[in-house]
């Protein structure tokens, strides 16, 4: 078993596409098989980074956009030791939101280019697989209404899915669409599946750095 590492596996998509839903489906899945799985959010709202971040995404706090960008990332990166470690342990990482979010969402505002706001993230553990889960803003919408929480909105919301379509362009990712509109469970069988693929895949390779 030495060697086999774990897949590092990210859900992004549109807003209440699904992805939180699908990620704890996911490893209760994998655990369920005997495989080893953590889940983990980014935004990780609960070290002291993710309050920040959090009282801003609830318009408790107002903070300069470069700075916010900087601490989605930082919090991001204050996850990798214990990332690495885990994806070497075998620990297959089923991530709610990475990198492709903070670049989506920051590039949508004004006078903010794509190029700049990757390049924080430049070396992050690389995806083995990216699940973008594709939904219709009529199929979001009769999820509920959008929440009061910064970004919260459908024009804003239009901006990112335009950045997230450009992210989507790297041939040296692995992007998979999902068609999130489905059952939350043909999506999560079809999920699995490509889960499981990428995870025979990849024991034996070396984790990647993110857009290096
Ligand atoms: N952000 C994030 C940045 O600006 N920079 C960054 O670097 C990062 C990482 C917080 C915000 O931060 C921004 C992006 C966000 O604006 P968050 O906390 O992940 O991000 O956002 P949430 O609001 O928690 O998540 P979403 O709104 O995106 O929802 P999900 O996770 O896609 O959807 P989920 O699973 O919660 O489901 C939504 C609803 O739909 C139902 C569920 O039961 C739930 O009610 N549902 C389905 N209904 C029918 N069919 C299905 N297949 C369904 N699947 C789920
Ligand atoms: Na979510």
């Amino acid at each position: 078993m030495a060697g086999r590492r774990g897949a590092l596996i990210v859900l992004e998509g549109v807003d209440r596409a699904g992805k939180s839903t699908q990620g704890r489906r996911l490893v209760e899945a994998l655990r369920a098989d005997g495989h080893c799985a953590d889940l983990l959010r980014f935004p990780e709202r609960t070290t002291e980074i993710g309050q920040l971040i959090s009282s801003y995404l609830v318009k408790e706090k107002n903070l300069e956009d470069h700075a916010v960008h900087l601490l989605f990332s930082a919090n991001r990166w204050e996850h990798v030791p214990s990332m690495r470690e885990k994806l070497h342990q075998g620990i297959t990482l089923v991530v709610d939101r990475y990198a492709f979010s903070g670049v989506a969402f920051t590039s949508a505002k004004e006078n903010f280019c794509l190029d700049w706001c990757k390049q924080p993230d430049i070396g992050l553990p690389k995806p083995d697989l990216i699940l973008f889960l594709q939904l219709s803003p009529e199929e979001a919408a009769e999820r509920g209404n959008f929440g009061n929480e910064r970004y919260e909105n459908s024009s804003f919301q239009e901006k990112v899915l335009q950045s997230f379509y450009h992210l989507m362009k790297d041939k040296t990712l692995n992007w998979k669409t999902m068609d999130a509109s489905k059952s939350i469970e043909d999506l999560h069988r079809e999920i699995k599946t490509v889960a499981e693929e990428t995870m025979q895949e990849v024991q034996n390779k070396p984790l990647g750095e993110l857009w290096k």
